[in-house]
């Protein structure tokens, strides 16, 4: 049994926690409605996903969500990877490969199936990478190769890619990571181009794609 001086002083315990009970439970529950109302957060939404390609992967795996590579060249200037992937019917793609990160497939693009139909849910998510560049209608690109040459000064910098349905080779001008211009060349040959690489002279070599494939090299006209 609580004496009298007991059970004031329990009173007067009650009465400044209680109120203290009374707002740490308001908080709580408000803090709670509001990660509900929110959804999960960017992170957890980016983990999950991580958590979706990753599971079972092999650790050697450097990127995920490529569709189907045609090309891969490290560019001289700063060291990055850059990548280049067919889309489906539409949706042709040339990347930034960073460690570890998603580039989309099948998620997220820009193309449709052969049929018409729908693939992707949108063109971009959270926690997914965009192109530097994509192509609707597709080109079909192959091969990928930065200039570096002393032939073509007014090329150096750039990335060269062949086009097998695009029938042509294209050029693209760069800004550090991103692609500010598009030059399609050779377009008069009407040659599907399988691959371009640069020799040793800073000419072009191109390899065509038929039943007579040839191997050509391009150089800078005479004078
Ligand atoms: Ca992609």
């Amino acid at each position: 049994m609580l004496d009298s001086v007991q059970a004031m002083s329990l009173l007067t315990i009650m009465e400044i926690v209680g109120p203290l009970l009374l707002l740490a439970a308001l908080i709580y529950g408000t803090v709670q409605w509001s990660r509900r109302r929110r959804g999960p957060t960017q992170a957890v939404r980016e983990a999950s996903t991580r958590q979706l390609y990753r599971e079972g992967a092999k650790a050697e795996i450097w990127s995920y969500g490529h569709r189907n590579e045609q090309g891969l060249a490290i560019n001289p200037a700063n060291g990055e990877l850059w990548e280049i992937e067919h889309g489906p019917r539409g949706g042709d793609e040339v990347n930034v490969i960073a460690k570890g990160k998603n580039y989309g497939w099948p998620v997220i693009g820009f193309g449709i199936d052969y049929s018409g139909s729908k693939i992707h849910d949108a063109t971009a998510r959270d926690g997914m990478e965009q192109p530097a560049k994509y192509w609707v209608p597709s080109i079909a690109p192959s091969g990928a190769a930065f200039y570096s040459g002393k032939l073509f000064p007014k090329w150096n910098g750039s990335l060269f890619t062949g086009a097998l349905a695009g029938k042509m080779l294209v050029r693209l001008q760069l800004n550090g990571n991103s692609v500010t211009g598009e030059e399609r060349l050779l377009q008069n040959l009407h040659e599907r181009i399988r691959d371009v690489r640069q020799g040793p002279d800073g000419a072009l070599w191109l390899l065509t794609d038929n039943s007579a494939g040839r191997i050509l090299r391009v150089s800078p006209a005479a004078k």
